[in-house]
């Protein structure tokens, strides 16, 4: 009868209930099964394998003394699965601070289930399964505990919701923990065996509540737990090491979601850059501050999380995108806190020298309310669009940006200044997007002085705007306007470093959710580049210290020259390459240069020079995976006359062009053939050049961590 000599402890404080009761039947046919109650919690008497509280009551209905003996016996290194409702008893049992902030009862009305992380799919649990969305039930009335707005503290989210043919990313019903010796496993999907389930379901919840509980008896498993340190995200990055994909000398986060970069500041002789982070899965929810520094800006090493959402703070729902700046040595940050329907100002001083501590300010938010004029626009999640902020202190003044939106006229940043962080004036707009294009809200305003004129841009939902001109202390005399990058590049924010700025963006992802799910992360910055301001124009250029990750030269100050209609592949290719050349279009109509080409041309990304001036991205064959995004992308270069110099960064899925040091564009793309790394040159309709023509293959920013079956080193 019993399949498995593993000793399983059902945990009923009270009267067991009818669906108890099946669950006990169920486990009497798998397992060696006891009913144990708090008096049989002791220390001394040897306990079951594993613990399994299948709570139909919320538990907060539990006496005191029955939750004080499950909480001592997890603590001494037992292991508990925590089923139904039983998730909503982790801050009691001392498990994590932070509970689930959703609980109730629910129909279920199709089948449901689990939505599991890639990053953790050899999960035994799981691992029988086929893909990623597991339903476990059609039928039925299920208690249910989950994190919705809020993530746990301590615990490794496993797995979020999947309803009928929708995911859910943002319901968290899966968490493991790791508390002491003990290990315990929260399941908040329903779990039901007094249901009329159809057999498929059925099966699948056989096959997980047995892996789940095999799997906490077996004990001793820190794979799933919560990173915490940096080789502990150092371990996740390297389970992600086989995705083509990933990009591997461009910051990225170790697994899950990147956003905007953040507080960026150079520190101790190290270049601190925060990010957009959500530990909870690969798309945009709970953000805390991701951490990643360096002492070249070349490689890179993951710190912890260095910005944790308080469940009682005006930062509960997220902490937003903010700037650092170093007051009397001692850097701070000044974030958005995002609350309810409220986006306030936070402030955070680093706690030590590492900046991997920060002390929030104990009266935050430090600005209580967005200006009441003009009169801001605001949306259905927030009350007023206010958030982002940049920070700069000039003739003993703060100053202070915060991107915003004036109600039916466009995007805005307003000024405040202050004597201190914590104390802030408002002073008015510095701009107003009041002509067309201008886009309703400006997020991440900030102002850089580079010489011989201000920049200040600003992102607009769609584009990166930048202007050129004067800031005189109060508002901002536009001269010259462009684009800081024509592609995939998003909410830039740049270090002061000595007498340059460096400047990264998000290359937000250009597929769609599922594919993203499926990866396992989402987003990456751009490689550093240097802007300044020559002749009166707007240059930028990628940091020279990349240079130091050029591994392999390719391709050595070639001069290829093409007659009309010729394609020549180069003797070069990969999927992590700099190249350099300067193309002539000589009387040709069009130049191209194909990159993440397969031997036979299916899957090709192309970048098209064309004789009006214009330098084009054609995504429409660059992946065979119909989750990619297409369109094309493209950007006005000087006229057809005058050669066009190109460095084009490849890393995985990002292409970063420099066009004459001036423009750029930059494209996420997917191939899916492994054979898909080749590049070559093509002349339409005449003859074309290039010259110089050199490529480089570059190597890993990160440090090589081999942790698991999709983590084999490359
Ligand atoms: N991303 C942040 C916001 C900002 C937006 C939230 C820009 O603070 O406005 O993650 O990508």
């Amino acid at each position: 009868m019993n399949e498995s000599r593993t000793r399983v402890g059902l945990f009923v404080p009270g009267e067991s209930t009818g669906e108890q009761t099946k669950a006990r039947e169920w486990a009497d046919r798998r397992f060696r099964v006891e009913r144990v109650g708090p008096a049989d919690l002791t220390d001394d008497a040897p306990g079951p394998d594993v613990v399994w509280w299948h709570c139909e009551t919320p538990p907060a209905a539990v006496p005191e003394g029955a939750l004080a003996a499950l909480k001592s016996t997890v603590r001494a290194g037992g292991r508990l699965l925590l089923g139904l409702r039983g998730m909503a008893a982790v801050p009691d049992l001392g498990i994590d601070p932070v509970g689930p902030d959703e609980a109730g009862v629910a129909a279920v009305e199709e089948p449901t289930g689990l939505l599991w992380r890639s990053l953790h799919a050899d999960h035994p649990a799981v691992a029988s399964f086929d893909g990623l969305r597991v339903r476990l039930a059609d039928d039925g009335t299920a208690p249910y505990a989950r994190y919705r707005d809020l993530v746990p503290a301590e615990g490794e989210v496993l797995a979020a919701t999947v309803r009928g043919d929708r995911d859910r990313p943002e319901e968290t019903s899966v968490v493991a923990w790791h508390p002491g010796d003990g290990m315990v496993l929260g399941v908040g999907s329903p779990l039901l065996f007094d249901a009329d389930l159809d057999g498929r379901y059925r099966e699948a919840r056989d096959a997980f509540v047995a892996g789940a509980l095999e799997w906490l008896a077996g004990g001793a498993d820190g794979r799933y737990a919560r990173p915490a340190s940096g080789r502990d995200f150092e371990r996740h990055r390297g389970r992600l090491r086989g995705d083509p994909h990933r990009p591997r000398y461009h910051l990225s986060p170790p697994a899950n979601w990147l956003n905007d970069p953040n507080g960026l500041v150079r520190f101790g002789g190290r270049y601190h850059v925060f990010y957009q982070y959500n530990p909870g899965g690969p798309y945009h929810h709970s953000i805390h501050w991701g951490h990643a520094t360096s002492e070249d800006l070349v490689h890179w090493r993951d710190e912890p999380v260095a910005l944790t959402p308080s469940p009682d703070g005006p930062d509960r729902d997220g902490c937003w995108s903010g700037c650092a700046v170093v007051e009397d040595g001692i850097p701070s940050v000044l974030y958005t806190g995002g609350r309810g329907r409220d986006q306030l100002p936070c402030l955070a001083r680093a706690a030590d020298d590492s900046l991997r501590t920060w002390t929030k300010h104990a009266d935050n938010p430090v600005i209580p309310a967005p200006p009441e004029e003009p009169d801001l626009v605001g949306s259905e999640h927030w009350r007023a669009e206010f958030r982002d902020h940049a920070v700069w202190r000039a003739d003993g003044t703060w100053f202070h940006l915060v991107g915003s939106g004036v109600a039916d006229v466009g995007g805005t940043a307003l000024l405040y200044t202050g004597e201190a962080l914590t104390d802030w004036t408002y002073r008015g707009p510095i701009l107003t997007g009041d002509w067309e294009g201008a886009g309703p809200v400006w997020e991440c305003p900030e102002l850089l002085g580079l010489g011989e004129s201000d920049l200040l841009h600003v992102s607009n939902y769609e584009d990166v705007r930048y202007f050129l001109g004067e800031f005189d202390g109060s508002s901002f005399d536009v001269e010259r306007r462009g684009l800081l990058d024509h592609g995939d590049f998003y909410a830039p924010q740049s270090m002061a470093d000595g007498d340059r700025y460096l400047t990264w963006g998000w290359l937000p992802e250009a597929r769609d959710f599922d594919a993203q799910w499926d990866a396992g992360w989402s987003g990456t910055l751009s490689v550093p580049r240097v802007l300044d301001v020559v002749d009166g124009r707007l240059r930028q250029r990628p940091a020279p210290e990349l240079t130091r990750l050029r591994e392999r030269r390719l391709l050595d100050g070639e001069t290829p020259s093409l007659s009309g209609g010729e394609r020549r592949p180069l003797d070069a290719g990969g999927r992590r390459l700099e190249l350099s050349l300067e193309l002539s279009l000589v009387d040709a109509d069009a130049a191209v240069l194909s990159v993440f080409a397969s031997p036979d041309r299916t899957e090709t990304t192309e970048i098209r020079y064309t004789r009006d001036s214009r330098l084009v991205v054609d995504r429409s064959a660059a992946s065979e995976d119909p989750r990619a995004t297409t369109n094309p992308q493209s950007m006005p270069v000087p006229p057809a006359d005058e050669p066009l110099e190109l460095r084009v960064f490849l890393d995985g899925s990002t292409v970063e062009i420099f066009a004459n040091e001036r423009r750029c564009l930059t494209s996420r793309v997917y191939p899916t053939r492994a054979d898909s790394t080749g590049l070559s040159l093509a002349s339409e309709g005449g003859r074309a050049t290039a010259r110089g023509l050199s490529v480089w293959a570059l190597g890993d920013a990160w440090p090589r961590v081999d942790d698991g079956p999709n983590g084999a080193c490359q």
